[in-house]
């Protein structure tokens, strides 16, 4: 029955069918398979799959532009049941989280956002495309323990260096601790910016970001 729904989601993101895919991971819900398993183990397999057919030339921007709405319209579905599921409920800190400058990728960054508001952590989540300034500013406004850096493009990874540069300009870097991910993002590349933590996905985030505040 997994398998079969499992198949079913990717191929509806795959279609860039968003209302079979916010079905789907409706019957997932009542049937009891757990958010993030029909995210990992279902739509992602089929977003991943467009993605590569576009690098390959063989889907276009169109199928791109598609398969991302199928894939936000399962996760709207699923966010709820996934905030609800969070068993913490003392606040373990605060997350400044944002797309950067020149990125509109959204579906990954929301994601992490999601598992860490459900473990227990205070998340104030800027959007994509967030100019680096806003990053610096919400992180004094907030008080914010953490900075989150999601980047998708390998044109855009470079702006996480650049916000860590304008926190350490704000004097802010050394009561800030900057997390970085998104596909193109390695821990390499977390170490030469000066990013403390890293992780390559929502899940590993979580871990990461209560590291980053010694639990
Ligand atoms: Co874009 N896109 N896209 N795209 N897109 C990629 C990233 C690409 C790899 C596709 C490809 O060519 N094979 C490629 C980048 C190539 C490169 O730079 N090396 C690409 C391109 C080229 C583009 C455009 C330039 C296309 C164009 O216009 N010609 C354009 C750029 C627009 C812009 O941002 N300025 C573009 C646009 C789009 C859409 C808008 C159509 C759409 C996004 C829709 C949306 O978000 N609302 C889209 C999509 C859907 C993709 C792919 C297919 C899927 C991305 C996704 O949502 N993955 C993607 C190919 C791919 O990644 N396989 C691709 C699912 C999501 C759950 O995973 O986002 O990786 P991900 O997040 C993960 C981890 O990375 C990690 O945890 C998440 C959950 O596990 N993570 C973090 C993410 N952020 C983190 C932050 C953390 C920690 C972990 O700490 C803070």
């Amino acid at each position: 029955m997994s398998e079969e729904i499992f198949k079913a989601m990717a191929q509806s993101v795959m279609d860039g069918d968003a209302d079979q895919s916010a079905e789907l991971a409706r019957q997932a819900l009542a049937a009891g398979i757990a958010p993030l398993d029909a995210i990992n183990q279902g739509f992602v397999l089929g977003v991943n799959e467009v993605g590569r057919q576009y690098g390959a030339g063989d889907m276009f921007l169109p199928d791109l532009v598609m398969a991302g709405e199928a894939m936000k319209s399962a996760v709207a579905v699923l966010e709820p049941e996934m905030q609800r599921s969070g068993t913490q409920r003392k606040m373990l800190g605060k997350v400044v989280l944002g797309t950067v400058k020149g990125d509109i990728h959204e579906i990954g960054k929301t994601l992490v956002g999601t598992m860490l508001t459900a473990n227990g952590f205070q998340v104030f989540d800027l959007g994509t495309d967030v100019p680096t300034p806003k990053f610096v500013e919400k992180a004094r406004e907030t008080n914010a323990d953490i900075v989150g850096l999601s980047a998708l493009l390998t044109t855009t990874m470079t702006v996480q260096r650049d916000v860590i540069e304008s926190l350490k300009e704000a004097g802010l870097k050394d009561k800030v601790k900057v997390m970085v991910g998104g596909a193109p993002v390695t821990r390499g590349w977390a170490a030469e910016i000066g990013a403390e933590g890293y992780s390559e996905d929502a899940i590993g985030a979580v871990a990461v970001a209560k590291k980053l505040m010694g639990l």
